[in-house]
């Protein structure tokens, strides 16, 4: 457990990059499919209910919503995708969105992919995990609602997701995760730390280059 995370408070809502807080420090985006937990998850992961909003009408929410704690350290709850009802204007301005974001983001240094364990990799993760090892950006999966398979159906899905992801080069790892049960949440805190500590140490070779240079 690393109580930092608990210090989470909202910071701002942007619907476009040029509307993000200042580009600085180290940040760590949650993505997934509408309704796949992430909300939850954020929520769970920083012990307080109510800071990501749960969606009743998923979908809709084309903002990357940003959330801060300690200097220069957020989360980023990106919008979500894959309902069907979703009218094409508003697919393309979400790819749009999240394809400048994850390109353009210096402090952005890892995704956390929440995927329902009952519906793993579906083309949108897919997508996700195509544009991290692209961007060569580390990776931390969360297979969550745990709660809704018994524990040897759960290891299973988990055990055949990282066999598929076996052939990546990004520093990938994969957990199973329930907000309902609050399980797994030591497990993610220990993934961010390494995370968030990658992300550091980038960072840090990166100035030593332009000094160097
Ligand atoms: N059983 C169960 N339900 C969950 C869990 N996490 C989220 N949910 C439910 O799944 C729905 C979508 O959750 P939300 O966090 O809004 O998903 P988001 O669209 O990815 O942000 C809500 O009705 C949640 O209550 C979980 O771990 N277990
Ligand atoms: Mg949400």
């Amino acid at each position: 457990m690393n109580p930092i995370y608990h210090r989470a408070a909202f910071l701002k809502s942007a619907p476009s990059l040029e509307t993000t807080p200042t580009d600085q420090g180290l940040e760590v985006a949650f993505a997934g499919r509408s309704n796949a937990g992430k909300s939850s998850a954020i929520n769970s992961l920083t012990r307080q209910n109510q800071l990501a909003k749960i969606s009743k009408t998923p979908g809709r929410t084309q903002m990357l919503n940003f959330f801060e704690f300690g200097t220069d350290l957020r989360f980023v709850d990106l919008p979500g995708y894959g309902y069907a009802k979703v009218p094409e204007d508003v697919k393309l301005q979400w790819y749009r969105l999240m394809e400048s974001y994850l390109n353009k983001r210096q402090s952005l240094c890892a995704i956390v992919l929440v995927m329902d364990v009952r519906h793993p990799m579906t083309d949108f993760d897919w997508q996700m995990v195509e544009w991290c090892e692209h961007a060569q950006l580390p990776m931390h999966i969360l297979l969550t609602k745990s709660d809704k398979l018994t524990y040897g159906a759960g290891k299973n899905t988990l055990l055949k997701v990282q066999r598929e992801l076996s052939k990546f080069t990004i520093p990938l790892s994969l957990q199973l995760f329930s907000s309902l049960k609050k399980t797994g949440i030591d497990e993610v805190h220990a993934a961010l730390d390494s995370l968030f500590s990658m992300g550091g140490q980038q960072a840090e070779d990166e100035v030593g280059e332009d000094t160097a240079s």
